[in-house]
């Protein structure tokens, strides 16, 4: 058996134990790295180590050449992030993502394996192999960045956690967080939201239950509607999300200012700069393509007629930089006709939700927001 294979199996070994401990687990956004380690060590570096040497011949973005189809991690029933439809196929800005980098790698949008996976699950299922990428309303943290052995493409969606409660219990848009002393919040297991939820507590001096566990939000959203939990709190798109499908006449999200900050973005393996590379440029050339007025319309027009020697670089023209990268030179001139430009694939997703750019984060740089790209040279 090969060195990756006996790794690999390892890693898998380990998983079993993992998603038995983080299923139940209401602090899952640490099981990762502390279940690895009760597993498969003596102490959490052993899960470091044996991530480290389990990414350390890279390759996969060849691995993903040679299959011919990018596995890519999802939530499955984040509403219009990543929806499983009822014949299998997944739609949504992150679904999306998913199929910007499958284009990208494999000239194909279509050639992606989506695998759905819980909060506490994600993770691991990098760590294992079993997906190349995360698109999952994965908020970019430092510990995941280190300890849990992650990487981080851009970020693709600037969120932030809110809270969701009925008009009828008295909550408004203008509810702060010391309106729910002393009531249950809701959220799912593994997830950033549960720790802010303790943090913003204690610094507002208030005590919150946290009631649960809960695996994922459709379970969350049940006990809600049964009246189990005063309120519910996730980040504020899934809550807008939520809002969106159920129709509900009295539900209100709070406080205005979200208690944390919780970019979402593609989340790899740590340590593999060829496949990170094509990941976070990928997303660069729809926020490019975006600046620069390149669409699913026009993007053929565009390449064999460059408005700019940017836009003819990044569409595989003269000075093409994508073949270096270990792509074809017309990668990203797939990615925009068959995908779209950033834009193209916020509005078809996250429009019909109410979620706006304009006055957000999320709006272009020139538009005062945070979107934003290195230049194409
Ligand atoms: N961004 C946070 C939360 C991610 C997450 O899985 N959130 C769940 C619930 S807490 C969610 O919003 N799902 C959307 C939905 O199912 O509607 C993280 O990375 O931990």
């Amino acid at each position: 058996m090969s060195k990756r294979k006996l790794l690999q199996l390892l890693a898998l070994l380990l998983t079993f134990g993992l998603l038995a401990a983080a299923c139940g687990d209401s602090d899952g956004d640490d099981t990762t790295a502390t279940s690895a380690a009760d597993t498969g060590g003596t102490d959490a570096d052993d899960t470091t180590t044996t991530v480290e040497l389990a990414q350390a011949e890279g390759g996969l973005l060849e691995a993903i050449i040679d299959r011919g189809t990018l596995n890519c991690g999802v939530s499955g029933s984040a509403v219009a992030f990543s929806e499983t439809q009822p014949d299998g196929s997944v739609v949504g800005f992150d679904a999306d993502y998913c199929r910007v980098v499958a284009a990208a790698i494999l000239g194909d949008a279509t050639a992606v394996n989506f695998v759905s996976l819980t909060a506490a699950e994600r993770f691991t299922a990098v760590q294992t192999g079993a997906v190349d990428v995360l698109m999952r309303n994965t908020t970019w943290t430092q510990s995941r960045d280190s300890e849990i052995g992650m990487d981080f493409g851009p970020t693709t969606y600037y969120d932030g956690q809110q809270f969701m409660g009925r008009a009828a219990d008295g909550f408004s848009t203008s509810s702060t967080i010391n309106d729910i002393d002393g009531l249950t919040s809701c959220t799912s297991s593994g997830t950033t939201t549960e720790k802010n939820v303790a943090d913003a507590a204690d610094a507002a001096g208030i005590t919150v239950e946290l009631g649960g566990p809960f695996e994922d939000f459709d379970q969350v959203t049940q006990a809600f509607i049964d009246g189990t939990c005063d309120v519910i709190t996730t980040d504020g798109s899934g809550l807008v999300g939520r809002a969106a499908v159920n129709q509900p006449n009295d539900w209100v999200i709070f406080p205005a200012t979200p208690i944390s900050k919780e970019p979402l973005g593609p989340t790899y393996g740590q340590n593999d700069s060829a496949f990170a590379d094509v990941v976070n440029w990928a997303v660069y050339a729809t926020i490019i393509a975006d600046e620069n007025g390149v669409n699913m319309g026009n993007a053929a027009d565009m390449a064999a007629n460059p408005p700019t020697a940017e836009i003819g670089r990044l569409l595989g023209g003269d000075g093409e930089l994508q073949s270096g990268m270990g792509i074809p030179a017309d990668a990203f001139l797939q990615v925009i006709s068959q995908v779209g430009n950033y834009d193209e694939i916020y509005v078809r997703s996250l429009g019909p939700v109410g979620l706006v750019r304009e006055g957000s984060a999320n709006a272009g740089w020139l538009d005062g927001g945070l979107i934003y790209a290195p230049p194409s040279r």
